[in-house]
């Protein structure tokens, strides 16, 4: 792999420079993160290191002060920090750095200011973490005992539109494509992670544990819990959703328990290619607040301008996207409203 900056000398360096300081890593919630903190980990064991703290953090603002206080506790002196882009908050980061040792391993897109940075091996977008840490290590851990999650984060991140990563998925899988990925045994564990990943948002350290120790049974469950649920969402859209002749188009506000209405959207809209929708769920962050999101496979109606004609007045309301699939956030009370806009 080719790095756009750092190398495998740097990540050596920095491993062997720690004695006996505590170490933490701090890495990504999505499996990219998962598998990243697994392979480092077993690097670190290797090397007679215990990871003192670990944590996943979403791309936020002021994702590292989040966590400060345990880091102090900890008495953590030596940090990795894993599939996080810096960009995310760089004053955060800083401050980080200026507190503590810290090595990034990274491919999310950066800009010039970390030229000048010590302790950071940045790969393109299309190289996911989990391989970087993979690769950065290879000499370090039992590799082929961990290539099962290697297949399965190449494909998760979709480091596989790089011909080199498709490649490498070849040697287990020689007949695979971009069509077939997610039907391959690695991409049907990346399906079933990633229900996990929804299903326990709040507590991803259990997804880690479950992927560390292939606990596939247990992905299993969960996986089947959130497929009910989304089928059952499917099975009640025609007897639930409002349908207006007029404007061919479907209004559905449901109550989902756990996070699949990007799923959900994306899996009705298939199968109501000709007509527009629009899914209404409430907002997770503020329940003053309802997130929509409209669909129209074929384009046949922009959904863009129709949902900007719906929050046309209200109050803190916005609307953006594309023709085919577009999104907006408007306040609960205004619903009534927004059918009306939507209507006339
Ligand atoms: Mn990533």
């Amino acid at each position: 792999m080719d790095f756009l900056k750092g190398n495998k000398e740097d990540f050596l360096n920095f491993l062997n420079s720690i004695n006996d300081e505590n170490v933490a890593v701090l890495t990504h919630t999505d499996l990219d993160g998962i598998s990243s903190a697994i392979f480092l980990n077993e690097i670190l064991k290797e090397k007679g290191i215990e990871c003192s703290y670990l944590n996943f953090l979403s791309l936020d603002k002021g994702l590292f002060s989040n966590v400060w206080g345990e880091l102090i506790e900890n008495n953590i002196e030596k940090i990795f920090v894993c599939d996080i882009s810096a960009d995310a908050d760089l004053e955060d980061f800083e401050k980080l750095r200026k507190e503590f040792d810290v090595f990034l391993i990274d491919h999310h897109p950066f800009d010039g200011e970390l030229e000048s940075w010590k302790n950071v091996v940045k790969a393109g977008s299309d190289d996911c973490a989990g391989l970087m840490v993979y690769e950065l290590g290879e000499e370090l851990f039992d590799r082929e005992k961990w290539r099962w999650l290697l297949d399965a984060v190449i494909i998760a991140d979709f480091s596989f539109k790089k011909k080199e990563n498709l490649e490498k998925l070849k040697e287990n899988y020689s007949e695979i494509n971009e069509e077939n990925i997610f039907e391959s045994i690695s991409g049907i564990l990346v399906k079933k992670i990633d229900a996990n990943l929804t299903y326990f948002e709040k507590d991803l350290r259990k997804v880690y544990d479950m992927v560390y120790n292939k606990e596939f049974d247990k992905l299993e469950e969960t996986y089947l819990i959130i497929q009910k649920e989304i089928d059952s969402f499917i099975n009640k859209f025609e007897e639930d959703a409002e349908f207006f002749p007029e404007k061919n188009l479907y209004i559905y506000y449901f109550k989902p328990k756990f996070k699949i209405s990007s799923t959900l959207s994306t899996l009705i809209s298939l199968k109501y290619k000709t007509k527009s929708l629009i899914f209404i769920v409430e907002d997770t962050k503020d329940e003053n607040y309802l997130k929509m999101s409209a669909r129209n496979q074929n384009a046949s109606e922009d959904m863009n301008k129709l949902l900007k004609k719906g929050i046309e007045g209200l109050e803190d309301a916005n609307a953006g996207g594309h023709a085919a699939a577009s999104g907006a956030r408007i306040m609960k009370k205004d619903l009534d409203e927004f059918k009306k806009n939507l209507l006339s």
